[in-house]
């Protein structure tokens, strides 16, 4: 039995010594150079892996994803009917309300704006607004979208957000299902894009949803970059139904370089560095899903195949 670790993003020797700190038989197998014998492996831990790689594993019995979001995993119809799990992780979730609480503090306080005045030289005073009077939106109430709602919530926004199913959640007006999309929309002046890429959420940030907003709203797009419909992003910064945007997600990564949202006066882009889990944090959860598949059960934040997320 052995775990084969997979990504060409994530530090290997971290997750090494934070696996066997908390495993320490584990025998962990590092793709592609060190992958021994293929017949050992029997737990994935993978982040964007080749199509078609893990179908080369016969005695796989589970796919621990590195990320929260499964959607290129489950988008490769060469991946090996097993369970799949999700990264859900404190670290993950901290980094990803911090991120979203910094994004929206810099639209809420203009600072935007006046970076912009600042390039031309303009000295433009712009009233500011006190935070309670702000509305923060959330597209998406999971994990990480009901830990940045409590983080802007108690930082004193005032903060909705929209799901799939219906949701409580203490201080955050909750919206759901597409009935009540624009109810949501209409009075969301920063809105924060939260969603897991499915066939019912890519494209979601187009001219429509941008024009049910309040004129000037700001976006925030942490989700995934096929949410966005990039040309639909520009032409509403140009008339002004869209103030300003940040972008951590994109369609295509690393954002080609002849791509016109390196240079919108408006448009902050960040490379993919919303969140990131630390694999001092994960690593026990990686040996619980570890154990719990060897044990013949289920790991934990099993992703719903059929559902896309
Ligand atoms: P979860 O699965 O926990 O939450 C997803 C949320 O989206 C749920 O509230 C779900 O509703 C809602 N949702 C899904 N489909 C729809 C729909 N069609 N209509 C309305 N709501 C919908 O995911 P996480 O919170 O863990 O992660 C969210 C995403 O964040 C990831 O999939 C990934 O794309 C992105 N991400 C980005 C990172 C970055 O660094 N930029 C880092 C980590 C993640 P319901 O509650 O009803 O199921
Ligand atoms: C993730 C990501 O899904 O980093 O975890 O995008």
């Amino acid at each position: 039995m052995a775990l084969l670790f997979l990504s060409e993003a994530d530090p290997v020797d971290q997750w090494r010594e934070a696996l066997l700190a908390e495993m320490p038989d584990l025998d962990f197998r590092v793709w592609p150079d060190q992958i021994g014998n293929p017949l050992d492996i029997d737990v994935a831990l993978v982040w964007l892996p080749p199509p078609g790689e893990l179908s080369k594993f016969a005695n796989l019995k589970a796919i621990l994803s590195l990320g929260a979001g499964v959607d290129a995993l489950i988008e490769d119809c060469t991946l090996p009917n097993l369970p799949l799990a999700r990264m859900v992780d404190p670290s993950l979730t901290r980094m990803m309300a911090d991120y979203v609480l910094a994004a929206a503090l810099r639209h809420h306080r203009n600072l935007d704006f006046f970076e912009h005045e600042q390039r031309s030289g303009r000295w433009t005073f712009k009233f500011p607004k006190l935070v309670g009077d702000r509305t923060v939106g959330i597209l998406g109430l999971g994990v990480l979208g009901s830990a940045a709602a409590a983080c802007l919530r108690d930082f004193g926004f005032k903060v909705q957000g929209w799901s799939r199913s219906e949701k409580i959640l203490d201080g955050v007006a909750c919206f759901h299902g597409s009935t009540q999309l624009h109810s949501f929309l209409s009075n969301t002046e920063i809105l924060i894009c939260l969603l897991p890429l499915t066939q019912d959420t890519e494209g979601v940030l187009n001219t429509s949803l941008f024009a049910a907003l309040p004129s000037n709203a700001c976006l925030i797009n942490v989700g995934r970059g096929r949410h966005l419909v990039e040309g639909d992003l520009i032409e509403a910064l140009e008339n002004g139904q869209l103030a300003a945007a940040t972008l951590d997600v994109f369609e295509t990564e690393p954002l080609p370089k002849a791509s016109r949202l390196w240079n919108e006066p408006r448009v902050l882009v960040t490379p993919h560095v919303a969140s990131y889990c630390d694999p001092r944090s994960a690593a026990a959860g990686v040996v619980e899903n570890i154990r719990l598949v060897r044990a013949g059960r289920p790991p934990n934040h099993l992703a719903d195949r059929a559902r896309g997320y």
